[in-house]
């Protein structure tokens, strides 16, 4: 599941079926949507420990602690983006600041326009998980996710769901946009899991 220790680019092993593309591609569903900061929130809903919800301004949120980490980014339409240097706020510290329920197994990750992705409690947890505001040390630009993003550097990358708007804490694991779409639940690039029908019965939502 996690990648191989850190080595040259050059001659690196990469995920199966995987290529380095020249630049970075832009590749998303739908529009780009506008940031309008005064409306903008971030919101910790569903199985909170609480029971409440939980939100950020976006003054509020852009002033939480950060994080770093350089990691690959793996699309399942087959490219790679090496050594990205990734800065924003840890999955682990919105578990922190918003504790989930101790039932909560999963965490359903909100966009703009209700583009969704779901991923094991685990992997939002993973090091290198995070609300990535930054790369390479420049804020990010509208279509690679401004203002913020997510990024699962383990997971392939529809799960790094931009123009992120918020969180649901699961006790029951569901499909996001793409998961229903046909693409695999769980979508570790190390063991070219694309698509619903490799999925092991474990691997997939209850019914
Ligand atoms: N909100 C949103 N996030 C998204 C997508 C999308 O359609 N909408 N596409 C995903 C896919 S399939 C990929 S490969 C990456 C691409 O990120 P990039 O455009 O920054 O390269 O964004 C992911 N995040
Ligand atoms: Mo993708």
């Amino acid at each position: 599941m996690s990648p191989p220790p850190e080595e040259p680019t050059e001659g690196r092993r990469l995920p199966p079926g995987q290529y380095v593309p020249r630049g970075w591609p832009v590749l998303h569903y739908g529009p780009v949507p506008k940031f309008r900061p005064a409306d903008w929130d971030f919101r910790v809903f569903g199985a909170t420990a609480s029971g409440g919800q939980h939100a950020w301004t976006w003054d509020e949120f852009d002033a939480l602690p950060r994080t770093r980490a350089i990691a690959d980014f793996h699309c399942v339409t087959k490219f790679t983006i090496p050594d990205n240097e990734w800065e924003g706020v840890a999955g682990s510290a919105i578990v922190e600041l918003a504790p989930p329920d101790p039932a909560a197994t999963h965490v359903m990750v909100w966009a703009e326009y209700g583009y969704s992705a779901n991923i094991r409690m685990l992997d939002f947890l993973a090091e290198g998980t995070m609300f990535a505001t930054h790369r390479n040390g420049e804020r990010l630009t509208p279509d690679h996710g401004f203002p913020i993003r997510l990024v699962v550097p383990h997971l392939y990358a529809w799960k790094s769901v931009k123009w992120v708007r918020g969180i649901e804490y699961m006790v029951k694991d569901r499909r996001g946009f793409w998961e229903e779409r046909g693409y695999h639940n769980v979508a570790d690039p190390w063991r070219e899991q694309r698509y619903s029908y490799q999925e092991d019965a474990d691997e997939s939502p209850p019914p």
